[in-house]
């Protein structure tokens, strides 16, 4: 055990950040349920690395620095849904409405990349999402996203993003290790 919790993701400005939050405060003024996630720690993960030596983190970023990442894009966010489904809510998310198809290449890209560090294969799906809400136990959140109106937000996307989560006791924490340029 021990090493660094590592994921790939990409990060959002401090715009997006302000319009998401302002649009979640217009629309569900009571808040969300279950335990929100902070709007200074939103991201989209790509791909999570899990507990690795720092040497996998390097060499996830250098595989990556290598790859053909398709150049900047810009993505557009959508509706709030939840996984695994409203009616039994546990995460509720902001989806993506515009641009996952790009996302999806840059999660394919950082799948090889971790491959070629040694890592397990990710069994599950690609799903961009940004997650605003941890829900235990599970709510039906049905009704209330129906009263969410789709977020037509526009943001660039020109990098992909190390991250190290820190656990900590109000919830976790992530600290940007380095960066490559799309
Ligand atoms: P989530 O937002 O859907 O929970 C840091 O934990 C990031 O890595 C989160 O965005 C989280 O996604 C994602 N992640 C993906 N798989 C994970 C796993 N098995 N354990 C923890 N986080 C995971």
């Amino acid at each position: 055990m021990g090493g660094l919790r590592l994921f790939v993701a990409v990060a959002l400005g401090g715009d997006a950040r302000l319009r998401i939050d302002s649009h979640l405060s217009e629309h569900v003024p009571g808040g969300l349920p279950g335990r929100p996630t902070r709007p200074d720690q939103w991201h989209l993960t790509l791909r999570f690395l899990g507990s690795v030596a720092e040497s996998v983190g390097d060499r996830v970023l250098g595989w990556l620095d290598q790859s053909d990442l398709g150049g900047p894009f810009t993505m557009r966010f959508g509706p709030v849904g939840a996984f695994p489904r409203p009616a039994k809510a546990t995460v509720m998310w902001l989806g993506v409405e515009d641009g996952g198809d790009r996302l999806a290449a840059l999660a394919a890209a950082a799948e090889d990349a971790a491959m070629s560090a040694g890592l397990q294969a990710e069994d599950r799906p690609f799903r961009p999402h940004l997650t605003l809400s941890r829900v235990r136990p599970p709510q039906d959140v049905s009704g209330l996203i129906d009263t969410i109106p789709p977020l037509d937000l526009r943001v660039p996307v020109d990098r992909m993003v190390l991250y190290q989560s820190h656990l900590g006791r109000g919830g976790a924490t992530y600290e940007e290790v380095d960066h490559v340029a799309l």
